[in-house]
C-alpha cells in the first residue's frame, strides 16, 4: 500500500489506523435542479428514496456543482481542479473526444486506490476516451481504469450522442467484430435513417441539434454505423445501470470501496422505462425523476443487503442545474407547474444560480446527524480534499489546485463551507461568476451582475450600480484565481 501512495505522490499523514473505513457511494445525477426532488419541495413528483437519504443525513441549500454543463464538472469532481485551468478546457465533450484527463494526472480515485479502495465508475463518464480520436474497434487505453477505476460500465459521453453503447473496462459491452463501429459528428455515414427523414420512426421530436442517426427511435447528436447488437434501448439504461451498481456493491462488500454510480437520468433523451410512465404528476420529466428515485432505493436496499449500510457514505448530487427542455421535445408537455430548479432563477447553460446551486444530500449513518439541513456553501470540487482528510491522506502538492478540505462542513455539520469558489460556465474561456459570503458576482455582457443571496436567492435585484466597490473588490478577487485571457 505504501508503494502504491507513493507511486501516485501521496503520503499518508498518519498510518492508518482506522480500522473501519467507510465505504463511499457517490451517486451523481445528470441535470437533476433544485426543484426537482420531494425533500427540495417538489410536489408533483415524488422522491421517497432520495428523502430517505435526507432523513439518515444532512441536506445542503447551497451546494455547487463546478461548472453549469457536465463535462467541466466531472472533470473538477474527478481532479479537484477548476476545468478552466486546463489548457484548452474543458466543454461538453463528443463521443469520440480523447480524455480530458491526462494519464499521469492525480485524481480523487485513484487517491481512494491508494488508501487501498476498490473503485468502480458506472453510468455516465462524458470525460472523453483515448489518447487520440477514439476508436471503438479497440481496446481504450486511457479512460476509467487510467483514471482511477478498477471497475467501469460507461455510458461515453451522453444519452443523446453517438455512440449509443457501454463501454465495459476499455472494451465496447456486447461487441461484435463483424459489425465495426464508425462514427462522425460533421456528415452522415452509412444508410440509417437520419434526423427528421423518416419522422414515423421518431419516438421524441429533436427540436434543435440533434438530427443525426435514428437509434431506437431517437435522431442523436453525430452518425454511427454499425456495433448493431451493442446499441442500448434508452428504456432500459437505468436497469442496467442499476443492475450493474449493485453488483458491483455485492462483490466487493468485504473490502473499502468507492462507488461512483453517474446516472444517465435524467438528461435528454426523457426515455423512462415504461413502468414508471405516469408515476408522477409532471410529465416525462417525473417520470424520468421517479425512475432515478428508484434506482437510488435499489442501491440503498444493496447496501442494507449487504450489511455495510451503516458505515457507507451515501452522497446524492446533480452534474449542473435543469432545463426544462434540452434538444428534444417532451411529447407530454406535461410539467404541470413543476418548477425544474425551484425558486432560483436561471437554467442549465447559464451562470445564474439554477444553473449550478444543486440538490446534495450526504448521509453516513455511522457518523452524521439524522435529518438535518446545512445552509454551508459547498462544491462538488472539493469532495477530493475531504475525502483526503478523511482518509488520512495528504494530497500531492501541484495537483487539485482548487480542491479545498470541507470535510467538517460535508460529515460533520459543520457550519464553515467555503468562503468564496468559482463558478465556471464551461468549455474554453467562457465566463466565470465568483461568490463570496452572501455576494454573486455574475458577468453580463461585457459587465457585472451582483446580487446578495441572503436577501435575494431569486436573483432579482441588481446591486452593481449602487455598490461599485463591492463589485471591483470581488472582480479583482476572481482575476486573482483566474487570470482572464487575452
Ligand atoms: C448540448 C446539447 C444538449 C445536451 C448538452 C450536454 C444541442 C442543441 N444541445 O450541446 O442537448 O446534450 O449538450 O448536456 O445539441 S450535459 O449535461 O452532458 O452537459
Ligand atoms: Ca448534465
Amino acid at each position: 500500500m505504501l508503494l502504491s501512495l507513493l507511486a501516485i505522490g501521496l503520503a499518508s499523514s498518519q498510518p492508518s489506523i482506522q480500522p473501519e473505513r467507510p465505504n463511499v457511494v457517490f451517486i451523481l445525477a445528470d441535470d437533476i435542479g433544485y426543484g426537482d426532488l420531494s425533500c427540495y419541495g417538489a410536489t408533483k413528483v415524488k422522491t421517497p428514496n432520495l428523502d430517505s437519504i435526507a432523513k439518515n443525513g444532512v441536506r445542503f441549500t447551497d451546494a455547487h456543482s463546478a461548472a453549469t454543463v457536465c463535462t467541466p464538472t466531472r472533470y473538477s469532481l474527478m481532479t479537484g481542479e477548476y476545468s478552466f485551468r486546463k489548457p484548452g478546457g474543458a466543454g461538453i465533450l463528443s463521443g469520440v473526444a480523447p480524455s480530458a484527463i491526462a494519464k499521469d494526472q492525480p485524481t480523487m480515485p485513484k487517491m481512494f486506490q491508494a488508501a487501498g479502495y476498490r473503485t468502480g465508475v458506472v453510468g455516465k463518464w462524458h470525460l472523453g476516451l483515448g489518447e487520440g480520436r477514439t476508436d471503438y474497434n479497440k481496446l481504450i487505453t486511457l479512460g476509467p481504469k487510467e483514471v482511477g477505476f478498477d471497475e467501469s460500465f460507461v455510458i461515453p459521453a451522453t444519452g443523446d450522442r453517438v455512440p449509443c453503447v457501454f463501454v465495459e473496462n476499455g472494451r465496447v459491452a456486447g461487441y461484435d467484430p463483424a459489425d465495426p463501429i464508425e462514427l462522425n459528428y460533421q456528415k452522415k455515414i452509412g444508410d440509417e435513417p437520419a434526423g427528421l427523414e423518416r419522422p414515423e420512426l421518431l419516438k421524441i421530436k429533436p427540436v434543435q441539434g440533434h438530427l443525426g442517426t435514428v437509434i431506437n427511435g431517437v435522431s442523436r447528436i453525430g452518425f454511427m454505423t454499425g456495433g448493431k447488437k451493442a446499441r442500448w434501448v434508452d428504456e432500459d439504461i437505468a436497469d442496467t445501470l442499476t443492475s450493474k451498481a449493485v453488483g458491483f456493491i455485492k462483490s466487493n462488500k468485504s473490502k473499502p470501496f468507492f462507488l461512483y454510480l453517474a446516472t444517465h437520468d435524467v438528461h435528454a433523451p426523457l426515455l423512462p422505462n415504461p413502468r414508471f410512465n405516469g408515476k408522477s404528476q409532471c410529465g416525462l420529466r417525473g417520470d424520468t425523476i421517479s425512475e432515478l428515485d428508484w434506482t437510488v432505493g435499489e442501491v440503498l436496499k444493496a447496501l442494507k443487503d449487504a450489511k455495510v449500510d451503516k458505515n457507507t457514505i451515501v452522497i446524492f448530487s446533480s452534474d449542473n442545474g435543469a432545463v426544462d427542455q434540452d434538444g428534444y421535445e417532451d411529447p407530454r408537455e406535461n410539467l404541470n407547474g413543476h418548477k425544474v430548479n425551484g425558486a432560483l432563477r436561471g437554467t442549465k447553460y447559464e451562470l445564474y444560480e439554477g444553473g449550478h446551486r444543486v440538490p446534495l444530500l450526504v448521509s453516513w449513518p455511522a457518523q452524521t446527524a439524522r435529518g438535518k439541513t446545512s445552509a454551508a456553501m459547498v462544491t462538488q470540487t472539493d469532495f477530493f480534499a475531504s475525502f483526503g482528510k478523511i482518509l488520512g491522506v495528504n494530497l500531492p502538492s501541484g495537483a487539485n489546485l482548487d480542491s479545498r478540505d470541507t470535510s467538517e462542513a460535508f460529515f460533520k455539520l459543520g457550519r464553515n463551507g467555503r468562503e468564496s469558489v468559482v463558478h465556471h460556465l464551461g468549455g474554453f474561456n467562457s465566463p466565470l461568476a465568483y461568490r463570496e459570503g452572501d455576494f454573486v458576482l455574475v458577468p453580463k455582457g461585457k459587465g457585472w451582475e451582483l446580487f446578495n443571496l441572503a436577501k435575494d436567492l431569486g436573483q432579482k435585484t441588481d446591486l452593481a450600480a449602487s455598490m461599485p466597490e463591492k463589485v471591483e473588490a470581488m472582480k479583482e478577487k476572481l482575476y486573482s484565481i483566474a487570470p482572464p485571457k487575452a
